[in-house]
């Protein structure tokens, strides 16, 4: 069983420690990016991206372009490079394909799994645990699901499943919501960070139990950095667990 000292040494542990993931490109919101993407402006905020989408987000060289946004051209300049520096900062991706259930609202891609895996990032300690698409999911077909292998330690991750969000507002308050399914009383919990700090625990024993899905939410003020990592990771000492999670959702609160 984990008690709740258990899940308050992780949450200590994760405030010290690094894990060493690939940090996300860093980027600065300077003048140009905020000439680029002005929070306070849907409609400038759609004409950036699709600016940013036809235009290549790695550095581009071409100097015939000129179709930059007059607004932005005073803080950018009219260097190609800057622009394509700019971009694959600030482009919000996609929206999610036709195969999701995402709400419009839903900042995250993919957060029912029913496009498959992308844009989620998958991380394991060793080679024997496995990521799967599993079925059926939470009110839906399919789920994400970690099947744990051996874990070498009970206080640090053994499985993390990574997606990144662009062009939170600094300040404003998010809304993530997620659904979770953990096999066995004694598995273990999900631990979920935003940018490395740990947020929120979710032991097998939680909410309605073991074997079933339990939804879980919680609110956090997005901080100045960008883009924004929201990681889940899979605390466990016991072989053989299943993890599972659907119908995770980012949505900006309204006030
Ligand atoms: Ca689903």
């Amino acid at each position: 069983m984990w008690s709740s000292s258990a899940m308050l040494q992780y949450l200590l542990a994760a405030c010290l420690v690094s894990y060493g993931d690939a940090a996300a490109t860093q980027c600065f919101h300077d003048n140009c990016y905020r000439a680029m993407f002005p929070t306070a402006s849907p409609t400038q905020l759609s004409s950036a991206t699709a600016f940013c989408r036809t235009y290549t987000t790695t550095v581009n060289t071409n100097t015939a372009l000129t179709q930059f946004p007059t607004r932005a051209t005073s803080a950018c300049g009219s260097s190609p490079s800057k622009y394509s520096s700019i971009c694959s900062c600030g482009v919000p991706p996609s929206p999610s394909p036709t195969c999701s259930t995402d709400t419009a609202a839903n900042l995250l891609r993919n957060g029912d799994f029913e496009c498959g895996l992308s844009p989620w990032t998958t991380y394991t300690i060793d080679g024997t645990t496995t990521s799967t698409l599993s079925s059926p999911g939470y009110n839906s077909a399919t789920a994400f699901q970690f099947t744990i292998g051996s874990t070498t330690s009970s206080s640090s991750a053994t499985a993390r499943l990574i997606q990144t969000v662009y062009n939170l507002e600094p300040g404003a308050t998010y809304t993530l919501t997620f659904e979770t399914n953990i096999t066995g009383p004694d598995a273990g919990f999900w631990g979920v960070m935003i940018n490395g700090e740990p947020k929120r625990t979710v032991d097998a024993r939680d909410n309605l139990g073991p074997g079933v899905w339990n939804v879980n939410s919680f609110d956090f003020v997005a901080g100045v950095g960008d883009p924004t990592e929201v990681k889940f990771e899979v605390i466990t000492s016991q072989p053989g667990s299943v993890f599972e999670l659907d119908k995770i959702s980012l949505v900006k609160k309204s006030i």
